[in-house]
């Protein structure tokens, strides 16, 4: 079905909906109860938004070229009419998506609003690492869920977010991204990706989760700081190929929102599965660090609650809950 036309972001969805074709000038006023005018306006301010629109003689409006961007229009052109996504909040610039995430779950956004930001000033990791989050350059981006289940079952959302973001980079880009417990997608050993999972919750129920992700995906090895030289990678570097930002954060969303439902619906089982299929640590030898202890052995799988299964040397199965996982000898 076409969107109807109200203001400039649905004109836009209108316009890349015709796939180059003119849409006339006169039918969008009628169709939004405007001038022609007011309809010329709003095409002047995509293109102070970076598209380029073509006025053709006697036709209409033809959408050239799109910006690379992340805002809402250009998402929701690759969802289509996906119902998990509920508000896309588009920031040029924030100090991280994770604040602004939990205010607006604090303050009623429902289950799947989505925060996305094209540059990060201060965007942070576990245990207020930094993120490094360049404009332009990645998809850094926090996404509220309000799942109805108790908080102990919270963190198998990384678990569920980690195969989302792998299906996704492989629809979109012809590489193929592996998960390290419990929380970073790796290609050729470097990561590409990194998942943050936060609570708001109260004993017996969770409030909201808020997933923040942040792929790395046109960067060039100039690009990342000179302390991620040897640890990060970009989807860019490994496939040699740029890759449409809003295509990738669209895909995410439409893979989370299927396995987030499908785990709603039937547990954690598939999602187990999927998981240890695409694991880069399963199999391998590995040193669990800990603050008080480091824990040596073969990872050999993951529990219900997420929780990474270590058989030691004298063979007993330790189970991780938190921890940095570096190969072993
Ligand atoms: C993570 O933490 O990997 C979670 C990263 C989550 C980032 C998203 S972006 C949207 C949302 N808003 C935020 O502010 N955060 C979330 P952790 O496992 O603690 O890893 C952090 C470590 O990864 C750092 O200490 C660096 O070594 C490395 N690192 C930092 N920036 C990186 C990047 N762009 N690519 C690869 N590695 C990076």
């Amino acid at each position: 079905m076409e969107s109807k036309v109200k203001d400039k972001e649905s004109l836009l969805r209108r316009l890349m909906e015709a796939g180059g074709e003119p849409v006339s000038g006169q039918m969008l006023a009628d169709e939004a109860g405007v001038s022609r005018t007011a309809v010329w306006k709003w095409v002047r301010e995509l293109e102070e938004d970076g598209f380029t629109v073509r006025s053709v003689r006697k036709k209409g409006y033809v959408l050239e070229a799109s910006p690379d961007r992340l805002t809402p229009a250009l998402i929701r052109k690759h969802l289509k009419d996906d119902p998990f996504v509920s508000e896309i909040i588009h920031f040029e610039s924030v100090e991280s998506t994770m604040p602004i995430a939990h205010r607006e779950a604090q303050s009623g956004a429902p289950d799947g609003t989505v925060i996305v930001a094209e540059e990060q000033t201060a965007g942070r990791g576990r245990l207020a690492r930094p993120w490094t989050s360049a404009a332009g350059k990645g998809i850094w981006m926090s996404i509220i869920l309000k799942p109805d289940i108790p908080p102990h079952r919270a963190p198998q959302f990384t678990l569920i977010a980690a195969v989302s973001i792998c299906r996704a980079i492989r629809e979109l880009a012809d590489v193929e991204a592996r998960i390290k417990w419990p929380n970073d997608l790796l290609i050729g050993g470097r990561k590409v990706t990194g998942i943050l999972t936060e609570l708001q919750a109260d004993p017996d129920r969770v409030q909201a989760i808020i997933i923040g992700t942040g792929i790395n995906v046109n960067q060039e090895p100039e690009d990342f700081p000179e302390e991620l030289a040897d640890i990060a990678t970009s989807i860019r570097m490994e496939s040699g190929q740029p890759l449409d930002r809003a295509a990738l954060a669209a895909a995410v969303l439409r893979n989370l929102g299927y396995y987030s439902r499908l785990y709603l619906e039937e547990g954690f089982a598939p999602i187990k599965f999927l998981w240890e299929e695409n694991s880069d640590t399963i199999g391998r030898r590995v040193n669990a660090v800990m603050v008080r202890e480091t824990v040596t052995g073969t990872a050999v799988g993951i529990t219900e609650d997420g929780v990474l299964e270590i058989r030691t040397e004298d063979g007993s199965i330790r189970g991780i809950y938190s921890a940095d996982i570096e190969p072993a000898e």
